[in-house]
C-alpha cells in the first residue's frame, strides 16, 4: 500500500503559538509562515519500502531552517533556469490589455498575437512544473488533477496522449524535463518483457495503450482499446529523439538495449499477411477508430500506424546499433524485415489509407488520425521527399476536418506545420483557443488556459506549444528549416532559444514582412549545418553562403527512405506546389556561433 505522510510546522514572528490535540493556535503574531512537507513510501514501480515518516521529517527540517524569502528566491531561480531559455515575441496589440477570459472569447476575431505567446510559454511553464527530473512524468492532467476519481484515472495513455506531453521538451529547450518520461520507458521495458513473453511468446518487451505508476504493460480497458501493441515502440522513439537533439553517445549506449528490446518484440510478433505477403502486426488496430465502413471495428492486420511505428523502431535500432557498434547480425535481420513491411497506400479519395484495404470514409471525422503518425511526430511523409504521400496526407487532413477534442486539434497544428501551411495551422490555434462550449462537439480552452478535451486534459496544451514551434522551425526533414509555416498574421517577430536536432540552438531568429532578417545559431557538437530558409541569407560581412548539394552529411539529419506508396487507380495525386526555399550547407565546430542576415 502506498502510504503518505504530511507534516506542518509554523514559524511565527512575535505573538504566541499554542497547540492541543486538534489545533494549532497563533495569537498576536506579526507574521506566520507555514512549512509543510509531504512524502510517501514509494521508491519505484517495484518497491514501496521507503519510510514516509522519516522522509517527510527530513524535508521539513531541511526547509524549516531557511527563511521564506530565501525559499521563494531559490524556487524562482530553479524555475527561471528553464523558463528563461526561450523567449518568443509575435507582437502585442491592444487586445492584450483585457482579462484572459475576454481575450479567449475574442481570439477568433481579434488580432491578439500575444495570447499565442502566452499560451506557448504557458505550455513550457506546465512542463517545468509537472515534470522535474527524478519525479514522475506528466500524466493526463499533469499535477493538476483535483479529483479522487479523475477522468481516465489521471494516468498515461500511450496511444498518443503521454507522448504529446513531451513533444515540446527537446525543441523548446527543456531537455532535462524529458527525463521522467524517458525513465518511465526504461521501467516499461523491464515490466514489458513479461508481457511480451507471456502474452505473445516473444522476446524483447512491449506495452499496450496505457501505463501507470506501476508501469503496467498488459492490455487495459476492453480489447477494442487495449490490444493495440505499439505503445512501447512509440515511447521508445523518444529515447532516439533525445539522442538526436543532444548527440550524447553515452546516453544512447545506455538506452540501446531498450530500443533493441522494442524491436526484438516485433521480430517475433510480425507475421506474413496471407494475401499480400507483407510482414504485418496481427491483430493490430488503428487506435480507437472503428468507422462503419470498416465494419465498426478497428482491428486489422497491418494497419498503417502499426506499419509506420514498426518501420521507425527498426530504423532507430539499426542506426543506434551502428553508432554503439553492436549486433550487426540483428541489424541485418531488422533491415531485411523492414523491407518486407507494407508500403503506405493512397486510396480512392486521394487519402492516405488508414488500413490495408481502401475502405476509408471521407466523411469520417474521428479525432484519432493515427496513420498521420508518419507525418508527425515521425517524418516518413515529407513535402520534399515523398510528394505523393504528402498530397495524400493533406487530403486526409482535409477530409477529417479541423475542430475536434483539444489534443486532436493540438496534433493538427503540428500536422499543418509539417504541411508547411501556416495559415491552416493558425486556424487550428484559433479553434483550440476557443472558450469551451463554442466549438460544437469539440474541445477548446478553459479560462485558466487549460486545454479542454473536454474535460481538462493537459496534452492539448503541450501539443499546441509543440505545434507553434514547428511553425517557426523544424529540424526533422534533412535540414534546419527556418520559418517553415509562418501564418500571414505573424509577419514580424522573434524567437530565442529553440533547439534543433544535431545539437544546434537557435539563439536568435528575427523576421519581418514574413522574411527572415537575422539568425544566430550555435553549434554545440559541431558538424555540417544545413539550413532551409524562406529567403536568401548571407554572412554579416556580406560573404555568400554555400548552396547545399546532395544529401546532408550530418548524420543527425539522415532520413530513412520511405518506400514508394501504392496508389489506387481511382486516386488523384496533386503534386504539391511548394514555396521556393534556399538551402545552404556550412561546416561548424563545437561551440561555434554563426550569425546570418538577409541578403
Ligand atoms: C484516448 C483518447 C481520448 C482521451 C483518452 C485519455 O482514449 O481517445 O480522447 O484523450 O485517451
Amino acid at each position: 500500500m502506498v502510504k503518505f505522510k504530511s507534516i506542518a510546522r509554523l514559524k511565527t514572528e512575535g505573538g504566541a503559538l499554542s497547540s492541543n490535540d486538534t489545533a494549532l493556535t497563533v495569537k498576536n503574531a506579526d507574521a506566520v509562515t507555514i512549512y509543510m512537507s509531504i512524502a510517501t513510501n514509494f521508491n519505484n514501480y517495484n518497491d514501496i519500502s521507503g519510510d514516509e515518516n522519516k522522509r517527510a521529517a527530513a524535508y521539513l527540517n531541511k526547509a524549516y531552517i531557511k527563511p521564506y524569502a530565501a525559499i521563494l528566491s531559490a524556487h524562482i531561480a530553479a524555475y527561471q533556469k528553464y523558463f528563461n531559455r526561450v523567449t518568443l515575441d509575435l507582437g502585442t496589440t491592444e487586445a492584450a490589455s483585457l482579462p484572459t477570459d475576454e481575450r479567449l472569447k475574442n481570439f477568433r476575431t481579434a488580432n491578439d498575437p500575444q495570447l499565442v505567446t502566452l499560451y506557448y510559454q504557458y505550455g513550457r511553464y506546465l512542463l517545468i512544473s509537472s515534470s522535474q527530473p527524478g519525479g514522475q512524468p506528466a500524466n493526463l492532467q499533469g499535477i493538476w488533477n483535483g479529483k479522487m476519481q479523475p477522468p481516465w484515472d489521471s494516468k498515461y495513455t500511450i496511444n498518443i496522449n503521454a507522448q504529446m506531453n513531451y513533444w515540446p521538451a527537446e525543441k523548446t529547450n527543456l531537455a532535462e524535463l524529458h527525463e521522467p518520461f524517458l525513465h518511465m520507458v526504461k521501467d516499461m521495458s523491464e515490466a514489458g518483457q513479461e508481457t511480451a513473453r507471456i502474452m505473445y511468446g516473444a522476446r524483447g518487451w512491449m506495452a499496450h495503450h496505457n501505463t501507470d505508476l506501476w508501469r503496467i504493460t498488459g492490455p487495459v480497458d476492453p480489447i477494442f482499446w487495449g490490444i493495440w501493441s505499439a505503445g512501447g515502440a512509440w515511447c521508445s522513439q523518444h529515447l532516439w529523439e533525445h539522442y538526436l537533439y543532444s548527440g550524447d553517445k553515452k546516453f544512447l549506449a545506455s538506452v540501446y538495449p531498450i530500443l533493441k528490446g522494442a524491436a526484438a518484440f516485433y521480430v517475433d510478433y510480425l507475421t506474413e499477411h496471407p494475401k499480400y505477403h507483407w510482414l504485418v502486426v496481427n491483430p493490430g488496430t488503428s487506435p480507437e477508430n472503428a468507422p462503419a465502413a470498416h465494419g465498426g471495428s478497428s482491428f486489422d492486420a497491418g494497419t498503417t500506424m502499426d506499419n509506420q511505428i514498426v518501420f521507425d523502431i527498426f530504423s532507430a535500432t539499426i542506426r543506434a546499433a551502428e553508432i554503439v557498434q553492436k549486433d550487426a547480425a540483428f541489424s541485418d535481420t531488422l533491415k531485411r524485415m523492414r523491407s518486407r513491411l507494407s508500403p503506405m497506400h493512397i486510396g480512392q479519395y486521394g487519402q492516405l489509407q488508414e488500413w490495408l484495404e481502401d475502405i476509408d470514409d471521407p466523411n469520417d471525422h474521428h479525432r484519432h488520425i493515427s496513420h498521420l503518425y508518419g507525418l508527425f511526430p515521425s517524418n516518413q511523409i515529407s513535402p520534399y521527399r515523398t510528394p505523393a504521400l504528402y498530397s495524400a496526407a493533406k487530403n486526409t487532413l482535409l477530409q477529417r476536418g479541423d475542430v475536434s477534442t483539444g489534443w486532436s486539434m493540438g496534433w493538427k497544428i503540428n500536422w499543418w506545420a509539417r504541411m508547411l501551411d501556416g495559415n491552416h495551422a493558425y486556424t487550428l490555434i484559433q479553434n483550440q483557443l476557443t472558450p469551451l462550449g463554442v466549438n460544437k462537439e469539440g474541445g477548446g480552452t478553459y479560462n485558466n488556459l487549460f486545454d479542454a478535451h473536454p474535460p481538462f486534459q493537459i496534452d492539448g496544451n503541450f501539443g499546441c506549444t509543440s505545434g507553434i514551434t514547428e511553425m517557426l522551425m523544424q529540424s526533422a526533414d534533412g535540414a534546419v528549416h527556418l520559418l517553415p509555416a509562418l501564418p500571414d498574421v505573424w509577419q514580424a517577430g522573434s524567437v530565442k532559444g529553440l533547439r534543433a536536432r544535431g545539437g544546434f540552438e537557435i539563439q536568435d531568429m528575427e523576421w519581418n514582412n514574413g522574411k527572415l532578417v537575422k539568425l544566430v545559431i550555435k553549434s554545440n557538437i559541431g558538424g555540417s549545418l544545413r539550413l532551409r530558409s524562406p529567403n536568401p541569407l548571407q554572412f554579416t560581412n556580406g560573404k555568400a553562403l554555400t548552396k547545399a548539394t546532395g544529401p546532408n552529411r550530418n548524420p543527425f539529419y539522415g532520413t530513412e527512405e520511405t518506400p514508394e506508396p501504392l496508389l489506387s487507380p481511382r486516386a488523384t495525386v496533386n503534386v504539391p506546389e511548394l514555396k521556393e526555399t534556399w538551402l545552404y550547407d556550412m561546416p561548424t565546430t563545437a561551440g561555434a556561433i554563426v550569425t546570418l542576415v538577409a541578403q
